[in-house]
């Protein structure tokens, strides 16, 4: 019998993407599938610290292998914001919009448009602490293009690619993006580790 381990998400197609990626030989689940229905707090003035908090939550609760993920767009004129912020920049809410215009808006006239994704993802496996990390490196352009993706994917343009991230298939963005990057470290460790 597969694995069980746990993905402390309730993005169910995040969930999907990992587990294709994974294979069969561990049986993720989601937060809701073991009946974890709490807002866990995403505190922590970092992308590890808060990919930790998330994992450690589970396993301290449900004593469960678990794994998290948390992302973040690192802008390098912008000392690295929104960086741990990426999902509340502009306001509270998951406001897409408000958080590209932000960025656009406080880039107006700067020459230096160098940005990165960066993923990093923690595992706890009997007991013990992993980190993976994935980064891609882009600039930010000065406009939107494109409606594809989600976040502040219609400005991001990754190095060496003439389309945003939100222009470009799904399948072409998940093949080379910050997060498929991270996962396929984890996937790489737990197959190692079998
Ligand atoms: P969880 O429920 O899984 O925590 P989240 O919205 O906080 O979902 P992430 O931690 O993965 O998602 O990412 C934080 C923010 O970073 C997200 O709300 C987006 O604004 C941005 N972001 C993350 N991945 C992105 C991507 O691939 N393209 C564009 N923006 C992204």
């Amino acid at each position: 019998m597969a694995n069980e381990l746990i993905f402390a998400t309730n993005n169910l197609h995040k969930l999907a993407e990992i587990q294709h990626i994974i294979g069969d030989s561990f049986n993720l689940k989601s937060l809701g599938q073991i009946g974890c229905f709490d807002d866990i707090p995403e505190t922590a003035p970092s992308l590890e610290g808060n990919a930790l908090l998330k994992a450690q939550y589970v396993f301290d609760r449900f004593g469960k292998n678990c794994f998290a993920d948390d992302t973040g767009l690192e802008v390098e004129a912008l000392d690295g914001r929104p960086g741990v912020f990426s999902a509340r920049y502009a306001s509270d809410g998951h406001d897409f919009e408000a958080n590209i215009d932000k960025i656009l808006n406080e880039l107006l006239g700067v020459e230096n448009r160098a940005a990165r994704f960066r993923t990093v993802i923690a595992l706890i496996l009997n007991n013990d602490i992993h980190y993976f990390e994935g980064i891609v490196n882009g600039e930010i352009i000065t406009e939107r293009k494109g409606v594809k993706g989600f976040g502040y994917d219609p400005v991001f343009r990754p190095l060496g690619h003439e389309l945003t991230f939100a222009e470009m298939p799904l399948s072409e963005k998940n093949k080379i993006s910050h997060r498929a990057l991270a996962v396929n470290k984890l996937v790489d460790f737990l197959n190692s580790a079998k």
